[in-house]
């Protein structure tokens, strides 16, 4: 930082001014607040109570149809963030709602986007002609720029988290968007195509590898988390993480999604992880259990279905009072890309 004192300074600020109208500026004034020696974000930590977006979701049921709001969703916006409709940085979050016989139209765009169940008695998604029914739980995935469409054929409303790179792709200026023109695309597969054909550790012979996004696009949460139970036994916890599994592609072993990668953890009851710090804003959702999450010494108690984000470098520690399960989700896989991401344990 320059010294304010310096005997010419005023002949500094005048530089300053008459460079200005120049489309110039003196990177020795600003360098300080661009290149910080640690994360510096406007992103803040915050929770969102389950009960109150499932209320003012329902309450938006009675305003609006699925299919005139196109997608019926409340945005989780950072406070850090106001009107940018970002969760963190670089990621977008929203609840959705759709109610008994609607249909959210088919579209698509260039902004990937993941599922992850909150409430559902049936209610289905299609994406690129294959329909798959969704159940609490489910890490449900539509790749960038494939038609998708959502229904719901059940007697109860059904709720999911969004999570979308929407600000990543603006970042890039590279938004593309359209209608299909009909309410629903047509179904050309069966019902557990994919998760049959690379969901079983086989892949068919001669399959080629065409985009970055896994060929699963339903991750059940039946499957997800008896691995869990399963691995529990051997009780080879991490300090800082309990047993924390990521979604993978199963074609490359990488993660799930180009842009988000997701996670479900374990934490076992009594658990007071140790003190954990990384690059990548996550936004979590416990789907089972209770407990609270200590982020810079500010504490967040949270149940099922609450949603809650965790700023990039934040000292974090998680408490569980019963068996807790989390989904988390951030976009780690672009900054491992990127060499940028990294993490620290303990004190630092
Ligand atoms: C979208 O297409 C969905 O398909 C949900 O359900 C949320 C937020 C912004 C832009 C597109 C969906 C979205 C979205």
């Amino acid at each position: 930082m320059p010294d304010a004192n310096a005997p010419n300074q005023a002949a500094r600020e005048a530089f300053y001014t008459a460079i200005e109208p120049e489309r110039m500026s003196a990177l020795w004034s600003v360098m300080g607040e661009i290149i910080t020696p640690a994360p510096k974000s406007p992103c803040v930590p915050y929770l969102w109570h389950y009960e109150l977006v499932r209320k003012r979701l329902m309450e938006a049921g009675d305003l609006i149809t699925a299919k005139e709001a196109e997608r019926r969703v409340l945005v989780l916006e950072n406070p850090g963030l106001r009107g940018q409709s970002k969760v963190t940085t670089s990621l977008y979050a929203g609840v959705q709602l759709v109610m008994p016989g609607e249909v959210a139209p088919a579209h698509r765009h260039t902004q990937s986007a993941l599922r992850f169940v909150l409430e559902a008695q049936g209610g289905h998604t299609t994406v690129a002609g294959e329909r798959t029914e969704m159940a609490v739980g489910d890490f449900v995935i539509t790749p960038n720029w494939e038609w998708h469409d959502h229904g719901n054929e059940a007697d109860e409303p059904i709720f999911w988290l969004d999570g979308l790179d929407i600000p990543l792709v603006q970042f890039f200026d590279a938004s593309f968007a359209e209608g299909f023109g009909e309410d629903e695309q047509p179904v050309g597969r069966p019902l557990g195509d994919s998760l049959a054909r690379y969901g079983a550790n086989m892949l068919p012979m001669g399959y080629e590898k065409k985009t970055p996004t896994s060929p699963i696009f339903n991750y059940p949460y039946e499957r997800s988390r008896e691995a869990l139970e399963q691995m529990r036994r051997s009780e080879e916890w991490d300090p800082c993480h309990g047993l924390k599994m990521r979604y993978i592609n199963p074609v490359d072993g990488g993660w799930a999604m180009p842009t988000i990668g997701a996670c479900l953890q374990l934490l076992p009851q009594g658990i007071s992880t140790g003190k954990y710090r990384c690059t990548d804003a996550s936004v979590f959702v416990p789907v089972e259990g209770s407990g609270r999450t200590i982020i810079d010494g500010e504490s967040f108690s949270w149940g099922p279905r609450d949603i809650f984000v965790i700023p990039s470098w934040r000292e974090v520690v998680h408490e569980a009072d019963d068996d807790a399960i989390l989904f988390s989700f951030s976009d780690r896989p672009v900054q491992e890309k990127l060499g940028l991401w990294r993490e620290r344990r303990g004190n630092g």
